[in-house]
This record gives structure tokens, sequence and C-alpha cells, in this order.
């Protein structure tokens, strides 16, 4: 179909378009569900940038039952006029070259970047239609843009104005922009924005900008059924307008990133009532801190580089926990809680228990690691050790602070008293056993390459099964970790008792990169470390209690995409004649192999890996050309960490509602669905 549409004159920008149609992966980092929602974040981020810079309080994000998009902000509006070098309107250059910025001076500063800031274009280049429409100082402005076949150079062009820029109507004092848009399906390997997605991003977005409000509509489902999805029995069935009212919800933080580290610490005990919080500036860098500690064991920092989670860590980080160190370190001996002959305390005291959002913004941000989520800017470190210092010091010197600060040496005083016994306990049995990885002969039956890039790991559910894995791996590159009875759930337990688990134990030196903040990525034997429990609701449960430990003592493993859950089959089709064997994984592919095998077929359900033959497990479940591997990797770290405290923590209440919801352990496991699984071979990768 010809559509009409106006001449934008410049050669380049066009070119600069169909760069990013060309190589999508190159702007948005995949063409699957994550890069659809990164389309969306774009134009997110211009709305965030507007209100951080104060001319914005208000963003509605709506997402349409046609599979559309709206974001609008209450901001000044894209600027309307001409552009004097390119002789095109503002919203025309935004929407069709890439990285076109704002004028930013030292009143105005975006700090997005890294990640995200590939800017708006990068949107409008991979939808069949955009449109925008700004209110500013009076007039309404509208524009189009749309993406069609074009015949001649027979190839899609996207992406094109329908029409300059044009005053459309009166606004009276309303001000802002607003975009509506249609991801391309040619493109993107999936369109369904995911609300679950959206809303923890939105949410997220909402605490790291203090006082913001942040709505989100979802028109393809009503109210009603959300609440039935979230097994949400209060909200009357019956409810009318629940019943047509499409799902909406408003998120709006006053305390910011202390209201997030009050909500991470949900139904958790406390050591004091409110989050600290402090807020400053140093060379540029601005950083802002929320602290909360609890009566648990670990440490849980959450971090944020330009509202970007880094969950890998980075500079930032460093000099976070290293002004945290120092200052309380200096307080405790100004106070006399350390006498004069004694040693400083360790971080690793200051930070049992402790829940912190760290939210730093920079500019020239520089991201490493696996997944690109480490701070690679080694001079963000000494300016964020300064203002957490200061902003602590500030804090401690406040009377009403005072029992916040003696609750966190106190409770640093008997994190440290068990550190001296557990190294003074480990020592003892060092001399008495030369080394702990004696226990091991028996249990692991280790492979004989040396390269930890190519070795897995496979841990076993149960002897017997363990049996049989053995037979069926081959040597070369297979462990065998077989698991006795369950190991330990680590949650709620302090690092020595999770030390003296002999299970844990194995695991830890089975992996040899050592265990919590002494963990090791370099030190690892091996990239693939693959649970393999039965399908029921005790393998369930081992499942969950493992990837609480790597997920808390290990987290880097579980970052860096390294652990795996084997999927065994849960049936086997075949006939009595050995004539047909086929494998189903669920009910849906069952019914496929009952069809594919025919007249004649009998069914096998599959209780445990323990029923099945050597030869059979190494089909299904082993070797690597036909195996069904998940990869475990924490898209959402605070979903995660909401579902192991539910699952595995002391919150009863939410744990026998979270396992009445989710019974059915076989067809879907809401904690998996946190935990996000990916196919070893997705398109995401
Ligand atoms: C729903 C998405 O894009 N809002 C938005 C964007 C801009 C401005 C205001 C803006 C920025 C500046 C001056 C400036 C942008 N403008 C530009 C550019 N919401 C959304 N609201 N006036 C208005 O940065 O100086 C890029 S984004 F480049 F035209 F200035």
């Amino acid at each position: 179909m010809a559509q009409q549409h106006y001449d934008a004159g410049d050669v380049t920008i066009l070119e600069g378009l169909d760069a990013v149609r060309l190589r999508p992966g190159m702007y948005i980092g995949s063409t699957g569900s994550r890069g659809l929602h990164h389309i969306l974040w774009e134009i997110v981020d211009n709305a965030i940038d507007e209100a951080a810079n104060g001319y914005a309080d208000k963003i509605e994000v709506r997402l349409y039952k046609d599979g559309s998009v709206s974001v609008e902000d209450n901001g000044r509006g894209i600027p309307t006029d001409i552009h004097p070098k390119t002789k095109v309107s503002g919203v025309q250059v935004v929407f069709t070259q890439l990285h076109a910025g704002g004028k930013f001076d030292e009143h105005n500063y975006s700090f997005s970047g890294g990640l995200h800031g590939v800017g708006a274009s990068v949107t409008n280049a991979l939808s069949k239609w955009l449109n925008v429409r700004v209110n500013k100082e009076g007039d309404t402005w509208e524009m189009g843009f749309r993406s069609y076949y074009d015949e001649k150079k027979q190839k899609v062009e996207s992406g094109i104005p329908v029409a300059p820029l044009k005053k459309t109507g009166k606004c009276g004092k309303a001000h802002g922009t607003l975009v509506h848009f249609m991801p391309d399906d040619t493109v993107f390997s999936s369109v369904q924005f995911q609300l679950s997605t959206v809303e923890h991003r939105l949410r997220e977005l909402a605490f790291l900008n203090m006082g913001l409000t942040i709505t989100l509509t979802d028109e393809r489902i009503t109210m009603n059924e959300h609440a039935a999805q979230e097994g949400d029995d209060e909200v009357q069935q019956l409810d009318l307008l629940g019943a047509t009212q499409p799902y909406s919800v408003t998120y709006r933080y006053e305390g910011g990133i202390a209201d997030f580290a009050a909500y991470l610490n949900e139904g958790k005990n406390k050591l004091y009532p409110q989050p600290l919080y402090y807020k400053g500036e140093r060379d540029g860098i601005f950083v802002e801190f929320a602290i909360q500690h609890t009566g648990e064991f670990t440490e849980n920092l959450f971090s944020f580089v330009n509202n970007i989670p880094t969950p890998e860590g980075g500079f930032h980080e460093m000099g976070f926990r290293g002004g945290i160190t120092r200052m309380l370190n200096d307080y405790a001996r100004d106070n006399k809680l350390i006498k004069d002959k004694d040693p400083n305390f360790l971080g690793d005291d200051f930070r049992e228990g402790i829940t912190a959002v760290l939210s730093v913004k920079m500019k020239n941000v520089q991201f490493e690691g696996q997944t690109k989520t480490k701070l690679g800017n080694p001079e963000a470190r000494a300016p964020v050790e300064s203002v957490v210092v200061e902003g602590l010091r500030e804090l401690a010197a406040a009377a009403k602070n005072k029992k916040t600060f003696d609750e966190i040496i106190k409770k640093a005083q008997g994190a440290a008293r068990v550190r001296i016994a557990a190294r003074q306990a480990k020592d003892t049995a060092r001399a008495k056993n030369s080394i702990d990885s004696l226990q091991l002969v028996g249990k692991l039956a280790a492979c004989s390459g040396r390269k930890p890039e190519l070795n897995e790991l496979f841990i076993v559910e149960g002897d017997s099964a363990g049996g049989t894995a053995k037979q069926a791996r081959v040597r070369q590159f297979q462990s065998i970790l077989p698991l006795r009875g369950k190991p330990l759930n680590v949650e709620k337990k302090r690092l020595d008792q999770v030390l003296a688990n002999e299970e844990i134990r194995t695991i830890i030196s089975a992996l040899g990169a050592g265990v919590g903040n002494d963990f090791n990525l370099d030190k690892l034997n091996y990239h693939k470390v693959i649970i393999l429990s039965d399908a029921d609701q005790d393998g369930f449960h081992i499942r969950c209690i493992l990837l609480t430990f790597f997920f808390r003592y290990m987290r880097p493993l579980v970052n860096a995409g390294h652990v795996y859950i084997g999927m065994p089959p849960l049936y086997k089709v075949y006939k009595q004649n050995g004539s047909a064997e086929e494998y189903a994984y669920d009910e849906e592919e069952l019914q496929q192999k009952i069809e594919k095998v025919g007249r004649g077929y009998l069914v096998q359900r599959y209780k445990g890996l323990g029923e099945m033959s050597a030869e059979q497990l190494w089909r299904t479940t082993m070797d690597p050309m036909r195996r069904n591997l998940t990869q475990v990797t924490i898209e959402d770290a605070v979903a995660a960490e909401d579902m192991i405290t539910t699952l595995m923590g002391d919150r009863v209440e939410g744990r026998k509602e979270f396992l009445n919801r989710n019974a059915n352990f076989n067809k879907e496991d809401a904690f998996m669905d946190k935990v996000k699984f990916k196919k070893e071979a997705d398109d995401e990768e």
C-alpha cells in the first residue's frame, strides 16, 4: 500500500533509521521480549528526564488492546520550533535523528545513556506507526510517522513522517508530550508487552524519582480479571465497576528510595523502624542512599546508575561499602564501642542483614560485565564513598538516630563474634582433617576435563538417580554430585550455620570458587551448574532451596548465567513392540506425541528421575544436543528477593497463600516465573 508521506529532504536522517532497521540488536540488544520493552523504556526515559529536571511530575503509561502503547508526561513538551540546521521541527529531529539529545547546560541535564539512551528515534524506526502530540504555550501540535513498503527500493521504509508537525488546536494551560506507537511485528519475535515487567520497572522508577506520580493502565484486562489473577480474595467478583474498568495502578513515593528499602523489608524483622536516608553530590556525581538493617544475615544491596539497575555492582558499590565501613568504625571508636586495643570491624560485620538502595547519577557512564550491568567508571568510587561518610555522619549527629546507630553497632558486634568463632572452628577442623574436600571423594563423580568453560556439574536429587546419572554421563566434561537428603534451607541462617551443613559444603568445594563475599567467579570449576530434581513437590522444594542458596551466597554465579535447571520429561509415549518411543515435557507436548505415535500407544508417567534408565536419562536430560535445559537469570532482583523471602523465610502467612495459589507444581511454578527462565538457545542471547 503506497502511503502519502512528505519528503524530509535530509537523506542522512533516513540512513540513520535504516541502520536501526538493519541491525536492531545493535541498538536495543535483542528483538525478543527484552528488546520490545526497550523501545518503550526509550520513550519513558525521555519523560523521566523531563521530570528529573523539574518540569514534569506526572507520567502515564497505557497498554492498548491492539498491542500499541502510549506514554504521556506533563512537562514542557518537545520543542516545536524549526531547528535552524535541519530546517525541520524539534519533534521531527527527536524522532528521526539518532542520538538527538536536548540542549543540556548547567540547569538541564540528562543522565540517560548506557543501557538505554539510544533515543526515541530508535522506537520510531522499529514501529509500524508512531504519533506525537505536544501541548505547549497554548497550542496543540501533532505529527505522525509510518512504516511502509517502498515498491521501488523493494524494502520497508520506517519512521517516515506523514506530514510536518502541525498545529491542531488550543490546549489552554495544559502542557506536555504524548507519544503513542505500535511496535513492528515484523521486527520483534514477540509484540506482547508483559504487564508484570512494565509494572516492576515503573514502580522502580517511581521509587527512584521521589514524588513523581506514575500511572499504568492496561486496557487489555479489567480490574476484576487482574484481581482474580493475583488471587486477591478481598476483591468482590461482582464488583460492577471493576468488571468494566481497565486495570490501573498508580505509583508515588514521597520517601523515594527510603520507601524502596522499607518495601523490600516488608514483613521482615527490622532493627530500627525507619530507613536511614541521605542525598548528596560530589564532583558532579549525585548520590542517594537508603539503609535499613533486619534480623537476617545476608547483605541485600540494590544499586542503580542513572535509574538503571546494576546487579553486577561496580565502583559505586565499592565506594558505598567503603564509606559505610569507614564511618561506622570511626563512630564506634569515637563512642568507645571498640576498645583501644581491639581491631576494627570488618565491612561484612556492618553489612550483616543490611537492606540498602544506592542510586547514583553521573555522566559518561561505562557499563561492563557479563550482562553490561556493572559500573566500570573508577572515578565514581571516591565521590560515592565521601558522600556516604558525610551522610552517615550527619545522620548519626541527629539525636533521634542515636538508637538506630547503637543497634547497628550492636549487630556488628554480634556478627564479629560469630565470625571469629567460626574462623577458630574452621581452623581446628582443618588441623584435624587437613582439608574439607576429603568428604567429597566418595560423593562427587568428577569429570576428567580441565576446562571450566566446557565442564558441567549436575546436582542430582537422590543417590539412586545420582547413580543412574553417573552411568549416563560423558566423563570428559560432566560431573555428578548426588544429594542425599534435602539441603539446608539457608534463608534465616547465618554463614557459620550454612557452612556447617554437609550438602552445602560439598557444593561449595565442588564449585571451587568460595562462598559469600569471598566468592570468586574466576575460580569457578564449572560454567554450567545444572540442578536436576524430580518433577514433584519435593523436587520443586529442593530446587527452591538450591536457588535460594545460590542467590544468597553465590549471587555472581546466578547473575553471570551459570545456573541451569535440567528438565527431565514427564511422560514417555511408546509402543509395546518398541517401534516407537517419544518423550513429552508437558501435557501439551504429551497430546502431540500421542498423535505422533498413533494407534496402540502406551503412556508412562515418570514420577522421579530414579525410574529412568541411564540410556533414557542421557537421551532426554543430559545430552547437550537433545536435552531441555533452562537458564536461570535474575531479570528482576526485587521480584526474586520478594519471592524468596515469602517462600523460604519466616513469612508463614505469605508462604501458605503462595502455595495455595500455585498448587500445581508441574504446570507452572510461580517461583520460576519470577526468577526468569530462558531456553538455552533463546534469541535473547
Ligand atoms: C512521552 C515522552 O519525550 N518528553 C519531553 C521530551 C523533551 C522535552 C520535554 C524537552 C527537552 C528540552 C527542552 C531540553 C525532549 N526534547 C528534546 C530536544 N515524553 C517526552 N519533554 N524542551 C523540551 O532538553 O532542552 C529531546 S527530548 F532534543 F528536542 F530538546
